[in-house]
């Protein structure tokens, strides 16, 4: 859109005065915040309902997009830069001598996710807006986000995250459209004159699920996407009143995310969050379909339906209830519609990650779709025994072992199912959906995950955006892929230097975002070296800690080495008692080195508080190191790998995940890779030879470093450093931390060496930014567009 600096600033002062019946000069951060979110809302509102009007005319294939969780970080800034006119609210801003950045940070950041999977679910809406493309967001409307964290004395502490406290502009609340989902009771199928079967339910408990609409608006395209999020609501209808427990009970189910990122807890609140958004989602979308359509017959070739991770896999069943008990279409057809729409993400081989629910509870609380779900298995055992054998189908049928079996369920029902990164949908095949691979090889395939350049570049690190704009010109803003041209300036010693010059620009930002947040005054001419993710022991952040002890040894040796800052931000799901005593243990580090005179000159560390969507904003840009160091074969992908990579951090990584595509991407001299291979692993684990004692006895740095969890030697651990000395030596080392330990160590002298060499290591940076288009969320959701949802043209190189 065109809006000049002048208009802006009339059209604020006139929001600001209509809203708070005072000049701007009076107002609050927040209130400012509020007027300018509400002014950037009225740009959105028409080409939103224009994008909205035109799919409806166009009858375009429409994709929705079910997540349990999205994590969309701030919106005013994106907005703006979207919708074109950041430039001119900055500059409007300024000139009513307002400061952009303290309005920016009056907004709360809508922590409605976990991390990689609810991260990964809002890059997409950003991405589909972004290419033009029909795609909506099915999701819940969480009273409370992720905990906030706070550490007291070192230790985890969680505090509700009240989001919404001052309200949340970018949401429409859409009661006109809400539907009624359905809980427990019991249901009577009998026999109608149609010869369809009519389904009565006898005593469920009713739940109104009201929407509330999101504007995804897109990059300079005037397209504006919905993201749809429920909320629960008491029903109000004649006749029936519900209690104060009742009410409360309806209230719960729409109230906190589960903090849970990598564990099936098995409760029965979070089955009725599943199936709460899922019916809803399926409902409306049927409903709207059925408003200009008078059978279903077509509702394939307009609608595609995609499942992120099993949490919505009851939208299989759900569409055949519609399909059959509303709509009284025969089972048969029924199947055939719901393969053809349906298709599903996994984004883990975690095995204690992957979602089963008691056959009990799911029966208890959802007769009728546990009636489907059994016809399922049924029929999928009809079809597949005879060829396969009772033994292979009863390891997979979607009923088995007392439980509802959700990846098998999403994997039967789906025409496609995805891995994330080429080792994830290869050990997918071969190990967790193995058996299914036999039967239905042709739905499996690849499709690595994205990032969004525009909130991690453009928005995330303007120092750098500037320079490339100088560099290359601006086309890298609309295809990322334009990045390939700095290969040009390889051997352009002024502009090695140039990027050389941005990057200390940042981490003097990030330092003193760092003094403000956590006050350690850290020395920004260190080398910034960041990992940010949860905690989980398969990450590793634990081998990272040994890694800073071993430096920390060598320093009070008396071993000279380039300074290095070590940045963590990381939440450890609240009942994970092992991640939690991993953070008690890197905070004591971080004390002991941070407080320690001979080796803070070379070594600090500081474990940022509370990390999340928005804090990565500021910490990305100045990183240096990109520490991407799980046990190879258990990171679905990653992400933080592919947005440090584009603020030309260099990746420190195992051959995991999407690190193999960076690698591919960078070549072996552009990043440092170590560590054992996902085919050594599984060897150790097929000749069950693994020691890791053997690794402790041989290696003296290994045991002097191992040796300090325990001695004494690091002030305020007790418990937590023998449990984890425990768990690497008593218990064998589950994430073979103590085997990677040396290789580890290896290519962290490398990079201190590397790090010398201020040309050398630019060369480096500008190709792991020359490269970094490649990831952009807007390739990936166009390969799904294509390859799974059939909403976009073919392209050639798609045949064959
Ligand atoms: C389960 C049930 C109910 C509520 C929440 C959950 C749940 C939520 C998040 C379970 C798992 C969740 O996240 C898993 C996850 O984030 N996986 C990560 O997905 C990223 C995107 O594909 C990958 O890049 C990461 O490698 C992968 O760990």
């Amino acid at each position: 859109m065109a809006l000049t600096k002048e208009q802006f600033i009339t059209e604020f002062k006139d929001m600001a005065l209509r809203l708070y019946a005072a000049p701007i000069e009076d107002l609050s951060s927040q209130q400012l915040y509020q007027a300018l979110a509400l002014l950037t809302r009225s740009y959105i509102a028409k080409p939103w309902a224009d994008t909205k009007a035109r799919y409806d005319e166009e009858e375009t294939k429409q994709v929705f997009y079910f997540s349990i969780e999205f994590l969309p970080g701030r919106l005013l800034q994106s907005n703006l830069l979207n919708l074109g006119i950041l430039d001119e609210v900055e500059a409007g801003l300024k000139e009513l001598d307002l400061h952009p950045d303290k309005i920016f940070d009056a907004e709360a950041d809508p922590g409605l996710g976990n991390g990689g999977l609810g991260r990964l679910a809002s890059a997409f809406m950003d991405a589909m807006a972004s290419v033009g493309m029909a795609g909506n967001g099915n999701g819940i409307r969480y009273q409370y986000g992720l905990f906030k964290q706070a550490f007291v004395n070192g230790y985890q502490v969680e505090l509700p995250d009240d989001w919404m406290r001052n309200g949340f502009p970018w949401e429409t609340r859409k009661e006109n459209r809400a539907v009624t989902v359905k809980f427990g009771g019991w249901v009577e199928l009998r026999p109608s004159r149609g010869g369809h079967l009519r389904v009565i339910y006898h005593n469920t408990d009713d739940v109104l699920a009201v929407p509330y609409d999101v504007a995804m608006v897109g990059y300079h395209n005037g397209v504006v996407n919905n993201l749809r999020l429920w909320s629960a609501e008491a029903p109000i209808h004649a006749g029936t009143h519900f209690s104060l427990e009742q009410r409360e009970r309806i209230n719960q189910i729409t109230q906190i995310l589960y903090p849970d990122d990598s564990d099936n807890a098995g409760k029965e609140l979070r089955l009725r969050q599943e199936y709460f958004f899922t019916s809803a989602g399926i409902q409306s979308i049927v409903r709207h379909y059925r408003r200009t359509h008078n059978s279903m017959a077509g509702f394939a070739d307009r609608v595609a339906i995609h499942i992120n991770d099993t949490h919505p896999a009851m939208a299989i069943p759900e569409l055949m209830r519609v399909l059959m008990d509303d709509e009284h279409v025969g089972w048969d057809e029924a199947w055939r519609i719901t393969l053809k729409v349906m298709s599903y993400t996994n984004h883990t081989l975690l095995s204690e990650a992957l979602e089963v629910w008691p056959i009990d509870m799911f029966r208890g609380l959802l007769p009728r779709i546990y009636q489907i779900v059994q016809e399922i298995d049924r029929r999928f055992r009809l079809a597949f025994v005879p060829q396969f054998g009772q033994a292979m189908i009863d390891r997979i049928a979607p009923l088995g072992n007392g439980q509802v079996r959700m990846a098998y369920l999403a994997t039967i029902g789906s025409h496609a199912v995805n891995g994330v990164a080429p080792l994830h949908s290869e050990l997918l095949k071969k190990d967790v959906l193995h058996d299914l691979f036999q039967i239905f090889p042709e739905r499996f395939n690849n499709k690595t995950n994205g990032i969004t350049p525009r909130r991690w570049i453009q928005i995330g690190d303007r120092p750098l955006a500037h320079l490339l704009d100088k560099k290359i010109g601006t086309a890298w803003r609309q295809n990322p892929l334009a990045l390939r041209k700095l290969h040009d300036f390889i051997d352009d010693k002024r502009f090695l230097s140039d990027l050389n010059a941005t990057k200390a620009e940042n981490k003097r930002e990030l330092a003193k975002y760092i003094d403000q947040m956590v006050h350690v005054k850290v020395d920004p001419d260190a080398i910034f070296d960041v990992q940010i993710k949860r905690l989980h022991a398969y990450k590793r952040q634990l081998l990272h800690v040994l890694g800073i002890l071993d430096a920390y040894l060598a320093i009070k040796r008396g071993e000279k080495r380039p300074k290095r800052l070590h940045i963590f931000g990381a939440k450890a799901a609240p009942s994970y008692v092992y991640a939690k005593e991993i953070i008690k243990v890197m905070n004591a580090v971080a004390n002991m080195v941070n407080s320690d005179p001979e080796v803070s000159p070379y070594l600090q560390v500081v474990f940022l508080p509370n990390y999340g969507v928005t804090m990565a904003e500021k910490i990305i840009p100045g990183a240096d190191i990109s520490e991407q160091i799980s046990t190879a074969g258990k990171e679905a992908s990653g992400t933080s790998n592919m947005k440090l990579m584009s603020a030309g951090a260099l990746t420190l990584a195992t051959l995991d995940g999407a690190n193999i595509e960076i690698k591919n991407a960078v070549g072996d001299d552009n990043i440092e890779i170590f560590g054992l291979t996902e085919k050594e692993i599984a060897g150790y684990y097929q000749r069950g030879d693994y020691r890791s004692r053997d690794f402790y006895e041989k290696d003296p740095r290994l045991h002097a470093v191992l040796d300090m969890l325990v001695n004494g030697k690091i002030p305020g651990i007790e418990t937590e450093g023998r449990d984890i000395y425990n768990a690497l030596l008593m218990y064998n080392d589950e994430y073979f931390v103590l085997a990677d330990f040396e290789s580890y160590l290896a290519a962290n002298a490398r990079v201190d060496k590397l790090y010398q060499q201020p040309q050398l290591w630019a060369k480096k940076v500008l190709v792991n930014i020359a490269e970094s288009g490649r990831f952009s969320a807007d390739f990936t959701v166009q390969r799904y567009g294509r390859e799974i949802w059939h909403v976009l043209p073919q392209t050639p190189e798609d045949d064959g």
